[in-house]
């Protein structure tokens, strides 16, 4: 892993590129530029994380070439296997571990399904298990913090079902009073919690208490905070939340992927919503690398990282405030914050290429009623996953506070 300085301990990935450029110098020789990039930059963003050689190497593995439709679960009926390939008993008992393993990481009963390729897909399969299309479906609107799957009109979620949103109040916070109305006045199959760009604790309990008030069912997207709920850092949605679904690839530090939670008796809704009706094949060797991540967020090493994730955040968050910046919410709980940057005569987009020229990576990001599109925005988004797994502490991300406030004002000469 490399430390924070850009160095890295391990020859693992060096091996790998020398091996890739063996059989194509295009693609070796681009992976090792985008290696380089890693190395050298401060990664800022929210959604990324480094994971363990381990993982890479599950996911890079001969598992790659198994194909496996269905479940592993034993058929009573049939005394088969539920799967509809033969040869299947080593990932058979690899996605059993890793759905054990997670239910462990939770401390939970809920069903988990770990064949989603991705949290986009996730949200899919879990919509499906709770709403049909034209349903409405009441969500966070992707402007306020929300995610693309939360019902954006270009996204499945927009065009499928009947989306209303709730948004934030005038100091950035999540509005639990539109809420409450909206679910009142819409009765939505469907009630979706969790975001993209939110700095707050989000209540659970209480969107659940709404939930169940207006009859919908209640689904978490946590994809972001995933790593703080199991290291006991944000509350939990799991008691709360029919549904729960999730990214292994940011907090939580593990592979490119998702997973879907939900109550015991949604279980073969899930299953079917995931196969055969969003995807063929899983991809047993990310399962594989599900089954790492989970093991590892299980140690005490882990929960001590996510708590000096969120530590640098503050930290850092604090920094930017000190030097005079509107943070949206004033604040962050979690391992990111926002930086609004409407009263500067640039943008997000413009901040975020300057600051690739100087090797600051971070990512342009709109703000609670933005008056610029998504692709120029008025703030940017920053997280602090990645360069904790560095090794970053509170004095690092406080330097890097300042080095990008060094460029802002650069920028408003
Ligand atoms: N696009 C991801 C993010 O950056 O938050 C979520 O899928």
């Amino acid at each position: 892993m490399f430390n924070k300085n850009g160095k890295d301990d391990s020859d693992y990935n060096i091996k790998n590129i020398e091996f890739i450029k063996q059989s194509s110098e295009v693609v070796g020789s681009l992976i090792e530029k985008e290696y380089l990039r890693q190395k050298n930059n401060i990664e800022l963003i929210a959604s990324e994380n480094y994971s363990s050689e381990a993982v890479l190497a599950a996911c890079g593995s001969c598992l790659s070439w198994k194909y496996a439709e269905g479940y592993p679960e034993f058929e009573r009926k049939t005394g088969n296997r539920g799967r509809y390939y033969g040869g299947t008993d080593f990932v058979d008992e690899i996605e059993e571990y890793c759905c054990d393993k997670w239910k462990e990481v939770f401390n939970t009963d809920y069903h988990v399904n770990v064949q989603p390729h991705s949290g986009s897909q996730a949200n899919f399969s879990a919509y499906k298990v709770a709403a049909m299309p034209g349903d409405t479906v009441l969500s966070f609107s992707l402007d306020n913090g929300g995610h693309l799957t939360h019902g954006s009109s270009v996204n499945f979620s927009g065009k499928l079902y009947n989306m209303v949103f709730y948004g934030v109040d005038d100091n950035g916070f999540i509005d639990m009073d539109d809420v409450r109305r909206k679910a009142e006045e819409y009765k939505p199959k469907l009630i979706v919690a969790g975001a993209s760009a939110y700095s707050r604790i989000i209540d659970f309990e209480l969107f659940g208490k709404i939930a169940k008030d207006v009859g919908a069912m209640f689904m978490v997207d946590m994809a972001h905070i995933a790593g703080l709920i199991a290291a006991g850092c944000h509350p939990s949605p799991f008691g709360h939340a029919d549904l729960i679904t999730t990214t292994t690839h940011k907090t939580l530090r593990g592979p490119r992927g998702g997973l879907i939670f939900s109550k015991p008796e949604l279980a073969k809704k899930v299953d079917s919503a995931v196969f055969p009706y969003a995807q063929g094949g899983p991809l047993e060797h990310i399962i594989a690398g599900k089954a790492i991540c989970a093991e590892e967020a299980l140690t005490d090493d882990y929960k001590a990282y996510i708590k000096q994730v969120v530590k640098n955040s503050k930290a850092f968050c604090d920094e930017f405030i000190k030097l005079g910046y509107k943070i949206v919410t004033g604040g962050t709980d979690n391992h990111l914050f926002m930086i609004d940057l409407s009263s500067f005569d640039f943008s997000g987009r413009d901040l975020q290429n300057e600051l690739d020229k100087i090797g600051i990576t971070l990512n342009k990001n709109m703000i609670p009623n933005d008056k610029k599109t998504p692709k120029e925005t008025s703030g940017v988004r920053i997280g602090t996953a990645p360069m904790t797994t560095r090794g970053y502490l509170e004095d690092d991300f406080v330097a890097v506070a300042r080095k990008i406030d060094e460029k802002i004002k650069e920028m408003s000469k």
